[in-house]
């Protein structure tokens, strides 16, 4: 395949479908390149001093790392100058970041996890930054919280990065799913991978199967089935992964198929899982889908969730259609 750059086919892509207009455009671009950025710190590891704790907290009461802060405000600096975003929201604040008076305000907003997996940063397994694109509401003036609040079926764009062997950037603006790949040398983003399918079949799940005891009935059964294999109700035996950077399981299953799950579980039932709906379970549904598969909370279409809350948790079920549908529909049996 004649290998493009990320900025060639953004522009092909805006000249076949018209679906990304300039300003998307240069948003996506700018994400890249502060990914691109975000990559390069943590390569160095130990010798840039970006490993280990910041000894402060986040919004969600976690200890933040030294790697969540600076990408956090790798991401919040690239963004803010360039007139394409009304206002950004992220994991690592509490509140949505407004952009600075002396630049202009554009009609998109943007979301993202910047450090994803960050329990993995000191012990140099793949990390990643996933982010998320929403239409800033017609004629809104200064942006609030209450604006970010729409379904992940409004989103415009989504993407990750894994930072990991080789660092990754796989996209969707809504016409299928394309992954590209960083040639250090040359500092640029090259299309790797296009039009991304998930098999519907899998024999693979992800799921932290240490919290077994709190799960809740459908889940249960769904897992014991998997771990029955061959002998079992399924017929036939399942593998298991769990990285713990959800980017890192989801690429897996974007390129060979895979059931990943964070289900709400007896522990805390006002913690309706683990993973936050805004910016990791709607951009990875969104790129979920556009690949062909399907992500669920259990009972409902992820991407149909109306939100309430910016940092609100969902329970998650993604990947090859056929087993999010089984493990849904044990759900809405129960
Ligand atoms: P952190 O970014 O706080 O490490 O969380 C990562 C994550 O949100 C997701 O990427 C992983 O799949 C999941 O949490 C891992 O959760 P466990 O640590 O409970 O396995």
């Amino acid at each position: 395949m004649k290998r493009i750059s990320l900025t060639q086919y953004l522009v092909e892509e805006q000249r076949s479908h018209d679906s990304i207009p300039a300003e998307l455009r240069l948003l996506i671009e700018v994400v890249a390149r502060a990914c691109k950025t975000i990559s390069h710190a943590v390569g160095k590891g130990a010798l840039g001093e970006v490993l280990g704790s910041a000894h402060s907290e986040n919004v969600q009461g976690e200890v933040q790392k030294k790697l969540d802060i600076l990408s956090n405000e790798i991401l919040l600096e690239a963004n803010e100058w360039g007139g394409h975003l009304a206002a950004m929201a992220s994991e690592e604040m509490e509140t949505i970041h407004q952009i600075p008076h002396r630049y202009p305000k554009g009609e998109y907003m943007l979301l993202f996890d910047p450090l994803d997996g960050s329990s993995n940063i000191d012990v140099n397994v793949s990390i990643g930054t996933i982010f998320s694109v929403l239409k800033a509401p017609d004629g809104m003036a200064t942006p609030t919280e209450a604006d970010f609040l729409q379904p992940g079926s409004k989103q415009v764009a989504a993407g990750y990065a894994v930072y990991g062997p080789q660092t990754v950037l796989v996209l969707t603006t809504g016409n299928g799913v394309n992954c590209f790949t960083l040639d250090r040398e040359m500092g640029s983003w090259v299309l790797t991978q296009q039009q991304m399918q998930i098999p519907t079949e899998t024999a693979e799940y992800a799921i932290n199967a240490s919290n077994a005891r709190h799960w809740y009935p459908p889940v249960q059964r769904y897992i014991s089935e998997l771990e029955a294999g061959k002998t079992g109700p399924r017929g036939k035996d399942f593998n298991m992964r769990w990285i713990a950077s959800m980017v890192a399981d989801v690429h897996r299953i974007l390129n060979r198929g895979g059931v990943f799950m964070y289900p709400a579980d007896a522990r805390d039932p006002s913690k309706p899982g683990r993973l936050r709906l805004m910016y990791e379970a709607n951009p990875i549904a969104f790129i979920v889908e556009q690949a062909g598969g399907a992500a669920t909370t259990g009972t409902e279409r992820i991407m149909d969730l109306q939100p309430t809350q910016l940092h609100q948790r969902v329970p998650v079920f993604l990947g090859s259609k056929n087993e999010v549908e089984l493990v849904t529909r044990y759900h809405q049996q129960a």
